[in-house]
């Protein structure tokens, strides 16, 4: 009759990475850290030929900004320079100025549109 031990068998110690005594390996798993996506600023330039007017429908058809708000950055732009109109992930951005400068082109305006790491 063979003896029970009283205690389960003891795991031999080990470094992570390291092969053990019993010809195991003991592996760490990496700590994976995804960091969220980036946001980009899709912003539109101040020009001296472009109608007040096409900026604001820009605002409104292609950034969903209401009458008021589309016109009060519309105003900020044409004072200050630029003007933020969204913020985007990288993909919508770019399509957003994409489609911001064909219709500005359609149109026959030198509108510029950009966007910036947020
Ligand atoms: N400065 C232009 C004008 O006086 C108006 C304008 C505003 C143009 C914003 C571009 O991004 C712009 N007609």
């Amino acid at each position: 009759m063979p003896d029970i031990p009283s205690q389960p068998p003891v795991p031999p110690a080990s470094t992570p990475g390291r092969d053990n005594a019993d010809g195991t390996t003991t592996i760490e798993r990496a700590t994976q850290k995804t960091e969220p996506p980036r946001l980009y600023q899709v912003l539109l330039l101040n020009d001296d030929f472009t109608p007040m007017e096409f900026v604001v429908m820009v605002l409104q058809e292609y950034f969903r900004h209401d009458l008021d708000t589309a016109t009060q950055i519309m105003l900020k732009i044409h004072h200050d320079g630029r003007g933020v109109c969204g913020v985007f992930s990288k993909d919508v951005a770019a399509t957003k100025v994409e489609l911001v400068l064909a219709a500005a082109r359609r149109a026959g305006h030198p509108l510029q549109c950009i966007m910036e790491a947020a």
